[in-house]
């Protein structure tokens, strides 16, 4: 299924206007739960993409889970570890059976996942790359006035060091960071130590997607924190970024770690050493996004996440209630499960495509 994007989202992959959208449906008993696949429609923020996370899911993964007797959600990352990384198409189906599991004990996500969860969680926002400064400074604004408890600026080469001077100008207090997305490398050293000026949280994974060692060489000549992205997969990647001090800040994406028990073993590896951990995002729709609120509500998740909510993105949401932020928090849902109601009628009409794996 294919949803329209209220306005375009540019990275330094590109633009994307839409998204599309691959959802797990868990059944057991007359109960359903969900999981959204976070990869892209095409494999530029990682190697995984929709159309092969379905063929991935279909031909794999889900014959792998169907039918069988599974105690506890935790048992899904095992019985799928003998299939090498595909973590995206991975987490979306232990999502739904983590949702499922959560409805028929009747407690919501957040507390199936955390002792103590908290009861609302910091939101940020992630900004796309604007072509003028104020356009970009017009945008922060209207973040700022939302409420939003940080901003997060997406850089790019030729839209970098002198935006963001532009930015912090005209913001000098708003709590601000910057994402590259992998655009750059150690020889755009000189470019981040003069963003030390700018007193940034953090830079967003300024080097490649798949390096540690480099970005311990960046961590090392600048004083901004930097935070780790698209490098982290898994836990002994996030040990790895740790031991080299690579990184100060590990932003933890459910789908790219692999699911939401990975996630939970990376957040917990971090508050061991005490390295502070943030929930970041994919452009979901509403389903992902709860996961992503239910993740960000455990102890370990100390920073602002990307948990915008998604009407921000979404015109008309596969969830309702619709997803409201105050002051920059989001509560987080009390019902069983993602606390939400999915929407048959909206994935109905989205849907262009779908099968059922019967045991
Ligand atoms: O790098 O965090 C990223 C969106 C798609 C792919 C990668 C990223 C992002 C975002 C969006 O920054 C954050 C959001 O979902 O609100
Ligand atoms: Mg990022």
């Amino acid at each position: 299924m294919t949803m329209e994007m209220q306005t375009p989202f540019t990275t330094s992959f590109g633009t994307q206007t839409h998204r599309d959208l691959l959802i797990v449906e868990a059944r057991s008993g007359d109960r359903v739960g969900y999981g959204e696949c976070v990869a892209g429609g095409q494999p530029f923020y990682s190697e995984e993409f929709t159309t092969g996370c379905n063929l991935m899911l279909q031909e794999v993964l889900l014959p792998l889970l169907v039918g069988r007797e599974i105690g506890h959600p935790d048992e899904v990352s095992e019985i799928l570890r003998p299939i090498r990384r595909n973590n995206m198409a991975k987490a979306a189906a232990e999502g739904a059976v983590w949702d499922l599991w959560a409805r028929h004990q009747d407690v919501p996500l957040a507390s199936a996942l955390d002792d103590a969860p908290r009861e609302r969680v910091e939101v940020g926002l992630s900004i796309g790359v604007k072509e003028t400064d104020a356009e970009l400074i017009e945008a922060v604004g209207t973040a700022v006035d939302a409420g939003y408890r940080r901003v997060k600026l997406k850089i790019t080469p030729g839209r970098d060091l002198d935006m963001l001077r532009a930015v912090r100008r005209e913001f000098p207090d708003v709590p601000m960071m910057a994402d590259a997305n992998s655009a750059y490398t150690l020889d755009d050293l000189k470019l981040f130590q003069a963003m030390d000026d700018l007193d940034l949280m953090m830079i967003e994974q300024p080097l490649a997607h798949d390096d540690i060692v480099d970005h311990r060489h960046l961590q090392a000549q600048i004083s901004t924190p930097v935070c780790l992205d698209e490098s982290v997969h898994s836990i002994d990647d996030a040990r790895h970024a740790i031991e080299l001090e690579s990184c100060q800040i590990i932003n933890i994406k459910i789908g790219r770690v692999g699911g939401l028990t990975d996630a939970k073993r990376v957040e917990a590896l971090c508050r061991e050493h005490g390295v502070d951990v943030w929930c970041g995002g994919m452009l979901e729709t509403g389903v992902g996004r709860a996961h992503n609120v239910a993740i960000a509500a455990s102890a370990g998740f100390t920073l602002p996440g990307d948990t915008a909510p998604s009407a921000r993105y979404w015109a008309e949401d596969v969830i309702e209630p619709e997803v409201t932020m105050d002051r920059g928090y989001i509560t987080v849902p009390s019902g069983p499960g993602l606390g939400y109601t999915v929407r048959g009628d909206r994935l109905d009409a989205l849907t262009t495509s779908s099968f059922t794996i019967d045991q």
